[in-house]
């Protein structure tokens, strides 16, 4: 085969309907603060941080400069049985980020991977408390917790499993929270089901709590359209969790880092998990990177037996990557400086105001928000579920937006260094596609 530079059909791309985008690409080229440019030269202005991720807005001076710097210094440091200044460095700072006890901090290279380190840890804390028996993990209906084997199996996106065989046994899923129309167009969290957190006590009394070892959750489902937790129902986990010896793991690999106004999810609801997950704002999305919050109690269990002898048999080559810690530093720098983890707090109420401004536009049927998150539900064609967001997509990307969607949601989570400016330019711009679509 005449395989050309350029050529686009070698690149296997993930989640995206290769034949079609091949067949019209959307190409970026650079990207500066709020916005991206595109191979012909336009503006699109980031609705969704990349991927939900580049919370710092796009080629900051500090995490650009930090990134050179690094790679002449010491581009690369063994991540096992040796350490450099900046893991330590960064470990310590994320600590000082977190409330409570959650100060030990596991470096990965992506949410996936927090979230197989945050079972896996999980499971050898029971064990090494002399719990073995505790196998069992607990994730909820519409969870998405990355694409590994663990995550994928305490994930509850059907189209996300399917495909995947048996997947990873001794899992079972709690209720999700969607779907009351009592709830509809709520403004922030939603009044109606916190009860439906008692589900887990239904798996508990079918399997025995004494076989479980966690629940992982999302603070805000994002992924499945924005499912926001209802009033009380994170709390009312936690009590779970704590009756029956479970430990509760936040998947905040997106509500982390100022999402909601907040550092993590954990202050914004006040609730303290045993492990919390965490990835893309960690370096503002730059360079992959993730981390595993453990509480103190746990990291200490692990820490007994002989001085010698490695306590947990797990890591990866770039765990804790100079390149990632120094950009992840930079980030953190920036988000102090410019107030970003508690900026969308500030933002919140323009922003609602601002979402739930498309109320009553064509086939719009629910809205949601919270901290710097939106979406807007679309009505399905009968049979052709994504079509009608989708259109949505391409046009607002002509239209020099870019949003995301699933199902027929859109979903929106720009930047923290977004502007009253950038907000109605946003709104205006849907508010003009969603007139327009069939
Ligand atoms: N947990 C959660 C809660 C996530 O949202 C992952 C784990 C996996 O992270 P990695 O870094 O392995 O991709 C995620 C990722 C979307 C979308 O628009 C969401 C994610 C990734 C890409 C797209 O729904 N979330």
């Amino acid at each position: 085969m005449n395989i050309r530079p350029n050529d686009l059909d070698a690149y296997w791309m993930p989640f995206t309907a290769n034949r079609q985008f091949k067949s019209a690409p959307r190409i970026f080229v650079a990207a500066k603060d709020m916005y991206y440019r595109t191979n012909d030269g336009r503006e699109v202005l980031d609705g969704i941080a990349g991927l939900w991720c580049c919370n710092a807005g796009h080629g900051r001076p500090k995490i650009v400069e930090a990134i050179r710097k690094q790679a002449a210094e010491l581009d690369y440091s063994p991540a096992f049985q040796m350490g450099h200044y900046k893991a330590f460095e960064l470990a310590s700072r994320l600590a000082a980020l977190m409330p409570g006890d959650l100060n030990h901090v596991f470096f990965t290279n992506s949410g996936s991977e927090s979230v197989e380190t945050a079972l896996k840890i999980a499971i050898a804390y029971h064990r090494v408390k002399g719990e073995g028996q505790r196998v069992r993990l607990i994730g909820r209906e519409k969870g998405y917790h990355g694409v590994n084997f663990g995550g994928m199996s305490v994930g509850g996106m059907v189209a996300n499993r399917k495909m995947f065989g048996t997947l990873v046994t001794g899992v079972d899923h709690i209720r999700h929270t969607h779907g009351d129309p009592r709830n509809l167009f709520s403004r922030g969290e939603p009044q109606y089901g916190a009860e439906l957190a008692d589900d887990l006590e239904r798996l508990c009394a079918l399997h025995d709590p004494s076989t479980i070892a966690a629940c992982i959750v999302e603070p805000v489902q994002c992924s499945a359209g924005v499912i926001l937790p209802p009033r009380g129902y994170l709390k009312r986990l936690r009590e779970i969790c704590d009756r029956h010896g479970i430990l509760l793991i936040f998947d905040e690999v997106i509500t982390g880092f100022g999402r909601l106004g907040t550092p993590f999810a954990v202050d914004f609801f006040g609730v303290e998990p045993d492990l919390v997950t965490a990835a893309k704002g960690l370096t503002s999305g730059v360079i992959p990177m993730g981390a595993v919050f453990a509480q103190k109690r746990i990291y200490d269990a692990f820490m007994q037996g002989p001085p010698a002898a490695i306590e947990l048999f797990h890591g990866y080559t770039y765990s804790a990557n100079p390149m990632a810690c120094a950009a992840a530093l930079a980030t953190l720098d920036t988000y102090e400086e410019e107030g970003l983890l508690t900026r969308a707090a500030t933002l919140a109420d323009t922003w609602a105001d601002a979402v739930h401004s498309l109320k009553g536009l064509p086939h719009v049927i629910d809205i949601r928000n919270l901290g710097l998150i939106g979406a807007i539900e679309l009505e399905s064609i009968p049979g052709q579920v994504t079509a009608r967001a989708f259109e949505a997509f391409l046009k607002c990307f002509e239209a020099g937006l870019l949003i995301r969607t699933t199902g027929d949601t859109i979903a929106l989570s720009p930047p923290l260094i977004i502007d009253k400016k950038h907000i109605d330019i946003l709104f205006d711009t849907l508010s003009r596609v969603l007139k327009t679509i069939s």
